[in-house]
C-alpha cells in the first residue's frame, strides 16, 4: 500500500520542457487543471500528497519520477540523462532526506530517469534507453539487488516513439503487465500475464496502480473496458496538455 506521494505543479514555463510529441504548446492553465485532478485522485487512493514549490529553472520538473526511484527499501535519487533536467534532484533529495536516512545516489558516468524503471512487485525491470544508459542501469541493479529486489535489463533503444519504458509499459500486480503489443516479445516479459495495448492506443499503457485503483488516461475506452473486465476500479484523468510534453500518469509522481 502506498501512503504518500510527491508531486510538482507544472511551472509557468512548461512549455519550454522536451518534447517530441508535435501535438502542439501544452495550455499552462489546462495544464494545472489536470494537474490538480491528478492529485485528487491520488487523495482519493488514500495518499498524503506533498507538493514541492514550483520552479521556473526547470521546465520539466512536473516529471517528478525521473528524479528517484523508491522502494519499500530504499530511495535512490537519479542522475537524469537529459542536462537541462539535472538540477531536478535537488529539491527531491532535500524532501526524501526527511523520510530516508540513508539515500542511494547514481553517480557519473551513470545516467538514470525514473520513468525507465518498472517495479513488479521484488523484480525491477530497467530499461536502458536514450535517458537511461547501461552504467547508470548496471549501478540501479547493483543498488536494488543489495537491498534484495531482482533486477533485469530491457534495451529499449531503438524502440519507436518510447521515450521511456514506462511510456509502453504498466506493472499492475497480480503478475499483469500492461505493455504494448510491439514490445510484447521481449523477453524479460516472460512469465507475466500481458496485457497488450493495441497500437494507436499507445498512450494508454503508462497507467498506475494506487492502492485499490487504477489511474488510467481519459479518451481509451477499449483499454478502460479491458481492465474493468480483470476486476480494476479505474479512475480516469485528462491527460492531454502533460501528453503534448511527452509525460504520462507515472511521470507525475513519485508514490511510497
Ligand atoms: C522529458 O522529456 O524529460 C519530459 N518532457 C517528459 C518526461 C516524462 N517522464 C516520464 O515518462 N517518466
Amino acid at each position: 500500500m502506498f501512503k504518500r506521494a510527491i508531486v510538482r505543479p507544472p511551472s509557468p514555463n512548461f512549455a519550454d520542457g522536451l518534447t517530441a510529441a508535435a501535438l502542439g504548446a501544452p495550455d499552462y492553465k489546462l495544464a494545472l487543471r489536470q494537474h490538480a485532478a491528478y492529485c485528487a485522485a491520488l487523495v482519493k487512493c488514500g495518499l498524503e500528497v506533498v507538493e514541492l514549490a514550483v520552479d521556473t529553472r526547470f521546465p520539466d520538473s512536473t516529471f517528478v519520477e525521473d528524479t528517484a526511484v523508491i522502494t519499500p527499501r530504499c530511495a535512490v535519487i537519479t542522475r537524469p540523462g537529459a542536462a537541462s533536467r539535472a538540477g531536478e534532484t535537488e529539491a527531491i533529495r532535500a524532501a526524501l532526506a526527511q523520510t530516508f536516512p540513508q539515500l542511494h545516489a547514481i553517480e557519473a558516468p551513470g545516467t538514470v530517469d525514473g520513468g525507465d524503471i518498472c517495479e513488479a512487485d521484488n523484480h525491477f525491470l530497467i530499461g536502458i534507453s536514450e535517458r537511461t544508459n547501461e552504467a547508470g542501469a548496471q549501478q540501479l541493479a547493483a543498488i536494488l539487488r543489495g537491498v534484495g529486489h531482482t533486477a533485469d535489463f530491457v534495451d529499449i533503444r531503438g524502440a519507436a516513439g518510447l521515450l521511456h519504458l514506462k511510456s509502453g509499459l504498466t506493472y499492475l500486480g497480480a503478475n499483469h503487465l500492461v505493455v504494448w503489443d510491439a514490445l510484447a516479445q521481449r523477453t524479460a516479459f516472460h512469465g507475466y500475464e500481458l496485457i497488450r495495448v493495441a497500437s494507436g492506443d499507445e498512450y494508454a499503457a503508462n497507467c498506475i496502480r494506487v492502492n485499490e485503483y487504477v489511474l488510467v488516461a481519459a479518451g481509451f475506452p477499449a483499454f478502460a473496458a479491458t481492465l474493468r473486465g480483470l476486476g480494476y476500479r479505474l479512475i480516469e484523468l485528462e491527460m492531454s496538455e502533460f501528453q503534448k510534453m511527452d509525460g504520462g500518469l507515472s511521470c507525475l509522481s513519485l508514490r511510497f
